[in-house]
């Protein structure tokens, strides 16, 4: 029996921002990663997220810029977390519970994530500088509880060490990646993983 692929797209247009995503949890050969959300940094966290994840995403944001990073940040991680939720369909088969660490060099991060049907984000960043490249700081704790809430899942995110920003922020993207790609993993049945017999 064919193996159905978990994809889909999303387009989100407000007066603030302009975004379309295609989005494959399953991406067949190889990843197709092209983010283009106006905001380098940005870019750089969502790219690592769709290659650790396994995903092949496309991501494409014209946002209120000459306002400042907020609208963008914010609704492109709204239109993921959307396209994730699309994308995974009804929870059945998979693992649902994804846990991991990732290191870059001195950072280390923990992120544990259920694919609860209950929106919820705990996100511990501690990040020092005003700004990674031209995007605030304060921009990225935000970015990952929006994804978390528009995706209809509980996250758990700490950054447990690190001098470096851009090191503590890019490590929380990777072990969000590893976790969620554990908590999607298909293990074969077609259960509901839940006592409740649904999510
Ligand atoms: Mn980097």
């Amino acid at each position: 029996m064919a193996v159905l692929l978990r994809e889909a797209t999303f387009t989100r247009k407000t007066k603030e921002t302009d975004i379309n995503v295609a989005l494959s949890l399953d991406s067949v050969g190889s990843q197709t990663i092209d983010v283009d959300s106006g905001i380098g940094f940005l870019n750089h966290m969502y790219e690592a997220l769709a290659k650790h994840s396994g995903w092949s995403l496309v991501l494409k944001c014209k946002g209120d810029l000459h306002i400042d990073d907020h609208h963008t940040a914010e609704d492109t991680a709204i239109a993921l977390g959307k396209t994730f939720k699309l994308a995974l369909g009804e929870p059945r088969g998979i693992k649902r519970f994804g846990y991991a660490y990732a290191p870059l060099d001195e950072a280390l991060s923990r992120a544990v994530v259920d694919i609860s049907g209950r929106p919820f984000a705990d996100i511990n960043l501690d990040l020092k500088r005003e700004k990674l490249g031209s995007l605030s700081t304060e921009m990225l704790p935000h970015v990952l509880s929006s994804f978390a809430t528009a995706a209809d899942i509980t996250l758990h995110v700490d950054v447990l060490k690190g001098k470096n920003d851009h090191h503590r922020a890019e490590s929380s993207f990777k072990a969000l990646a590893i976790a969620l790609r554990q908590a999607v993993e298909r293990t074969g049945t077609n259960d509901v993983p839940s006592t409740k017999g649904v999510l």
